[in-house]
């Protein structure tokens, strides 16, 4: 399967990646859904929204706080590394993400759509303006916005907001005009993101899923790789790596 793959990668025209959470599991950042689950305490649709912060900002400060200093101690993995060479090795390419941990930035991937914003950023709940990078937040004295005085919140898309205009923009237009589709470490049910590998399918594009578990995404994918990203893509790039190499002796 891997060289079918890598066959297609050679060929292929615009080839888009979508990543979620499961690239970075290997890395030791815990997935939203399922057994290690974030805070598998709560539901990220109690924490990551606009009504959880009104209602109780020490608890979803307490929780961004929690995961900022896990992500400041990890480092990208081979899912994460992989992804940066198939920049290098393909004229057109787009890296669309939906996680916020800037794993794949560190991993030096030079071009990073990120859908959901970082989470290292923070803005005004109120004016929405940008507050200082890496602010340390006290969870029990949340900084007031120098601007119009509103509680500072982590500049990340929450349910019920809408993503960056620009940012959902330039991911369909990719998507749309793919011919390759990768969709890796998702479940595949947050939209709009859940509906980039959708519409690239229907546009006519390979779709290849990867991912230990199914998804809804799975009975439409033209590959299906049930297995962890991070020991998948450096077999991709391998297989792509030998095909390259014939073709130039052939
Ligand atoms: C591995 C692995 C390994 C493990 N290797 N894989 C259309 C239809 C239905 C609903 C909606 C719709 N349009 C909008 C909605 C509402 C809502 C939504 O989608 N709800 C669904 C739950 C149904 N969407 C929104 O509200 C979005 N806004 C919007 O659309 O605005 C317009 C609007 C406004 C008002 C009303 C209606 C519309 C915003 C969504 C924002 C999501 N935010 C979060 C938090 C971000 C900040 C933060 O990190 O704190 O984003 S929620 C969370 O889910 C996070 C993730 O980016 C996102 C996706 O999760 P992901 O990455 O897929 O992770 P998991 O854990 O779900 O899956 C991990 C996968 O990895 C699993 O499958 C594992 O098997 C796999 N895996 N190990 C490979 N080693
Ligand atoms: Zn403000």
């Amino acid at each position: 399967m891997y060289d079918r793959i890598a066959d297609i990668m050679n060929t292929c025209r615009r080839c888009v990646v979508l990543t979620g959470a499961g690239i970075s599991a290997e890395s030791g950042v815990p997935t939203f859904r399922g057994m290690d689950g974030l805070w598998n305490k709560y539901r990220p649709e109690q924490l990551a929204t606009m009504e959880a912060f009104q209602a109780d900002s020490k608890l979803v400060w307490e929780w961004y706080n929690w995961r900022r200093g896990l992500i400041e101690k990890v480092e990208p993995n081979p899912g994460h590394h992989s992804l940066v060479e198939m920049e290098a090795a393909l004229a057109d390419y787009t890296l669309v993400t939906q996680n916020v941990d800037g794993l794949h930035r560190r991993a030096g991937s030079k071009q990073v759509v990120e859908l959901h914003g970082n989470i290292h950023s923070s803005k005004c709940a109120r004016c929405q303006a940008v507050a200082e990078y890496g602010l340390k937040v006290d969870p029990e004295n949340i900084p007031a916005c120098s601007h119009c005085g509103g509680r500072i919140r982590p500049d990340v898309v929450w349910f019920g907001e809408s993503l960056d205009g620009e940012v959902i923009e330039a991911a369909f237009k990719a998507a749309e005009s793919a011919d390759l589709f990768f969709s890796i470490g998702t479940s595949a049910i947050v939209h709009p993101a859940a509906s980039l590998p959708v519409t690239a399918k229907r546009a006519g594009a390979t779709l290849v899923e990867i991912n230990p578990d199914r998804t809804p995404l799975t009975d439409m994918a033209d590959f299906y790789i049930q297995a962890n990203s991070g020991e998948v893509l450096p077999e991709i790039m391998k297989a792509y790596h030998r095909c390259r190499e014939a073709g130039e002796t052939s």
